[in-house]
C-alpha cells in the first residue's frame, strides 16, 4: 500500500495577511487521514515543522523596502527543513503531502522534490507565483515560489536551494486569472506551459488537464501536484487569503484531480487554506476531498 507521509508547514510568512499558518490543523481536523484512507493509502503523519510565530520576528513585516521580499530569511529557513523532509520520504518510497501553511513552502517541497526524483509539476492556482522581490508587487514570498523554484531571485543562490531544478518544460500551470506584468513577460519568453480560465471555457477542463500532464511528465518519472486552493472560485473556497473570482466549480476540481491519480501523484501539497477566513472549515475539508480524489478514490 502507497504510504502518504503528512508535513505541516505552518507557516503565514509569505502570505498578505495572518492566519494561513492554522491550515495544517484545520486540514487534519476536516478528516484527511481519513479520507486518505479512504482513497486506498496509507496516511501516516509526520507533524508540523517547528515554525516562529510571524510577531516574534519581523515588526516591520508591513513596510519592507521596496524590491525585497518580506521575511525572506525566515521563509528559507523553513523551506530548507522542508525540502530535507521531502527528499527525505521520497527517498524513503513514501509520498509526501505537504499542508500549508502560505504557498512559500513551495519553494521548499519543489527542491525536496527534484533533490530525490526526476518530476515535472503541476501548479493549480489562480496566480503564476512567478514574481521575483524585484517584480513583486507585494513583497510577499507567496507569489514567488514557481520563480524560485526554476532558479530566478535569492531563493536560488542558497546553499540548499542549489540544482537540482524542475525543469521549466516540465512545468505547467493550470487556470491562470490573476498574473502580472513581469510574470506574463517570463511566461511569454520562456515559453512556460501556462492555461488560464479562458482556456478550460474553450476546451474543457479534461482536456486541459489531459494535456498539461502529457507536458509535464514528458520525459520525467512522475509528477508533483501543487494545488493552491484559490484555484477554485470563492464560492466553493472562500476560507484562502488571495480569492480571484472566475475560479475553477467543485467539479472541475475534482475531475483534475482524478485525472492526475491516473498517472500517479509522486509528491503534493494543499496550501492556502486560512481558516480566519473560512466558512465552517469548509475549505479545508475540500482540500481533504481533493487530496482523496488526487490519490485514487472514486465511487465506485
Ligand atoms: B498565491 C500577487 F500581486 N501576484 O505577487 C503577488 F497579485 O500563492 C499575488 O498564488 C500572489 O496565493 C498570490 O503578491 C500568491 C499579487
Ligand atoms: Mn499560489
Ligand atoms: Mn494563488
Ligand atoms: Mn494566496
Amino acid at each position: 500500500m502507497q504510504t502518504v507521509r503528512i508535513i505541516g508547514a505552518p507557516t503565514d510568512y509569505g502570505a498578505n495577511r495572518r492566519g494561513v499558518d492554522m491550515g495544517p490543523s484545520a486540514i487534519r481536523y476536516a478528516g484527511l487521514a481519513d479520507q486518505l484512507s479512504s482513497a486506498g493509502v496509507d496516511p501516516v503523519d509526520g507533524g508540523d515543522l517547528s515554525v516562529p510565530r510571524a510577531e516574534e520576528r519581523d515588526p516591520d513585516r508591513e513596510a519592507p523596502p521596496a524590491g525585497t521580499a518580506k521575511f525572506l530569511r525566515e521563509s528559507a529557513d523553513v523551506c530548507s527543513r522542508l525540502a530535507d523532509d521531502v527528499a527525505e520520504s521520497l527517498a524513503a518510497g513514501d509520498t509526501p503531502l505537504v499542508l500549508g501553511g502560505d504557498h512559500s513552502i513551495g519553494i521548499g517541497s519543489l527542491n525536496g522534490a527534484a533533490r530525490a526524483a526526476d518530476l515535472g509539476a503541476i501548479w493549480f492556482d489562480a496566480h503564476a507565483d512567478l514574481n521575483t522581490p524585484e517584480t513583486s508587487p507585494s513583497g510577499n514570498v507567496h507569489g514567488m515560489p514557481l520563480a524560485a523554484a526554476l532558479g530566478y531571485g535569492p531563493f536560488a543562490e542558497l546553499d540548499w536551494a542549489h540544482a537540482p531544478r524542475f525543469r521549466e518544460e516540465n512545468l505547467v500551470l493550470v487556470g491562470l486569472r490573476s498574473v502580472d506584468p513581469a510574470e506574463r513577460e517570463l511566461i511569454a519568453d520562456r515559453g512556460i506551459s501556462a492555461y488560464t480560465m479562458s482556456d478550460i471555457d474553450d476546451r474543457g477542463i479534461t482536456a486541459v488537464v489531459e494535456e498539461a500532464i502529457e507536458t509535464a511528465t514528458d520525459g520525467v518519472d512522475g509528477i508533483h501536484v501543487s494545488l493552491d486552493l484559490d484555484w477554485l472560485d470563492p464560492t466553493e473556497a472562500p476560507g484562502v487569503g488571495t480569492p480571484v473570482r472566475g475560479g475553477v466549480t467543485y467539479r472541475e476540481a475534482h475531475s483534475a484531480m482524478e485525472q492526475v491519480a491516473d498517472v500517479g501523484v509522486r509528491s503534493m501539497e494543499l496550501v492556502e487554506v486560512n481558516p480566519t477566513l473560512d466558512s465552517h472549515n469548509g475549505t479545508a475539508e475540500l482540500a481533504t476531498e481533493l487530496a482523496a480524489s488526487a490519490f485514487g478514490k472514486r465511487v465506485l
